[in-house]
């Protein structure tokens, strides 16, 4: 059983082409594996509305490859995007080594529109529904994604952190049963009991290797303020820190999304910087960082001579 491994892959995925603002880059982690990404040329807009399908298509096929070799390789992978439309990629290429992955996806967003229903046109907002087998038969076939093949059930999904959804999202949600705990379910329940009912919906029966596709703007924007679409009421630094250490805990973690932090987007240094540094703590807390200090080794007292 894959679980989570004792070295991390990282990924860097500058996709920005999924949603319409321009400089999407990787977090300020490392200064190399940033993938190859081109603009295909004339990527005319798919029915009049859709953004940059080819593009995304082919970033995603790409990313997928680097993921499915980084988990093949015996690492846990991280992908640092990059918008949320890198998901179709990231989670492709995980459930090709682990067909029986589980998806926690922390976000303000449903990221579940079709082609048929979004509203903005953006790609960052539609990927779910391109990687959820229930759906197929209402996502048309897009330029570019003839590659990618849907790998997740409706039950193998848990939202954490909603509370900006659009109306054909919130018929999806219901209507195919998703489990999610918007902003007011964590107000209802408290981050603990959340994150108990998260691993019992997708570890209840068994356990099973575990995507973390982590939107940045699933917190307020107070905390994470460089970022595209900030709303109002998202979740706290404790909350956030709380979810990532337990998701460590179950010691499944197999590939975490680290997106949406937009470096242009910050109106100051020290927005940008702030917005970077809490990304880069949610990546080190997945895997081990502990607010009590325990991940650093001390073994003994000085003593006084
Ligand atoms: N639901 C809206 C849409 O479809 C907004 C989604 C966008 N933003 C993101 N994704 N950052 O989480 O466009
Ligand atoms: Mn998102
Ligand atoms: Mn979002
Ligand atoms: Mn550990």
């Amino acid at each position: 059983l894959p679980r989570q491994a004792h070295s991390v892959a990282l990924v860097g995925a500058p996709l920005s082409r999924g949603q319409r603002l321009a400089g999407l880059r990787r977090c300020q982690v490392y200064d190399f594996g940033d993938l190859n990404f081109t603009q295909v040329p004339n990527d005319e807009l798919y029915n009049n509305l859709i953004l940059y399908p080819r593009t995304v298509g082919l970033a995603s096929q790409v990313l997928a490859d680097a993921v499915s070799r980084a988990l093949a390789a015996g690492h846990s992978c991280v992908t640092i995007g990059g918008d949320h439309s890198l998901a179709l990629g990231s989670v492709s290429g995980h459930a090709r080594q682990c067909p029986h992955l589980g998806v926690v996806w922390v976000d303000a967003h449903a990221d579940i529109n079709t082609p048929l229903t979004t509203q903005s046109g953006n790609l960052h907002g539609q990927p779910l529904s391109f990687l959820l087998r229930e759906l197929q038969d209402k996502v048309p076939q897009l330029p570019g994604f003839s590659w990618l093949k849907p790998c997740l059930s409706a039950s193998d999904i848990v939202y954490i952190g909603l509370r900006d959804v659009d109306p054909a999202e919130y018929y999806i949600l219901k209507n195919y049963d998703i489990q999610y705990f918007s902003m007011r379910d964590i107000d209802r329940l408290g981050i603990q009991k959340v994150m108990e009912r998260t691993f019992e919906q997708l570890m209840g029966r068994r356990q099973r290797p575990i995507h973390l596709s982590f939107d940045i703007d699933a917190f307020d924007p107070s905390l994470a303020p460089a970022t595209g679409t900030p709303v109002l009421g998202g979740l706290t630094y404790r909350e956030g820190m709380y979810i990532t250490e337990e998701i460590h805990n179950t010691g499944m973690l197999s590939a975490v999304d680290m997106v949406e932090v937009n470096p242009l987007l910050g109106a100051s240094q020290e927005e940008v910087n702030a917005t970077a540094s809490l990304a880069i703590d949610v990546i080190a807390t997945c895997f081990g960082q502990t607010r009590e200090g325990a991940h650093t080794a001390f073994d003994e007292l000085p003593t006084p001579s």
